[in-house]
């Protein structure tokens, strides 16, 4: 069995998981913030069989777009030079981790 930790756009969640969810996979939807954009995202979690792997990475694919977003060089509430420059950044649709699981209980 398989974790897979999905960061997706806020823009994107809707949809991804409702398709998700129209083929019977569990889902756990997380609030999440990028490091860097310092805007919100979403993490979502997926425990899998391993051979669905591929599936949930195509369903994600079909609907997590990727952007452009601009990064300021500045903090929020700064007041100097920096605060008025900015930078284009491509976040990609989706970012995936796929972790192995050990154990899985409910009880
Ligand atoms: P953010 O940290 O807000 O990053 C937004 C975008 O800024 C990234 O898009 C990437 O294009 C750029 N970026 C951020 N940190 C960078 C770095 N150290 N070097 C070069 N470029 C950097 P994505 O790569 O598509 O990431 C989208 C979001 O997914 C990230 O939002 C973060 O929340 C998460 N993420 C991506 N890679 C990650 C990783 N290795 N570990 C943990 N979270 C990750």
């Amino acid at each position: 069995m398989k974790m897979m930790l999905i960061i997706i756009s806020n823009e994107d969640v809707k949809n991804v998981i409702q398709a998700l969810l129209k083929e019977k996979y569990y889902v756990t939807k997380l609030s999440s913030t990028g490091g860097l954009l310092k805007n919100g995202n979403t993490t979502l979690l997926l425990g899998v069989e391993d051979d669905k792997v591929a599936r949930v990475k195509e369903i994600v694919g079909m609907y997590a777009k990727t952007r452009k977003k601009k990064v300021s060089a500045g903090e929020p509430g700064d007041l100097n030079i920096f605060s008025f420059m900015s930078a284009d950044v491509l976040v990609n649709g989706a970012t995936i981790f796929v972790l192995n699981v050990d154990d899985y209980y409910k009880l």
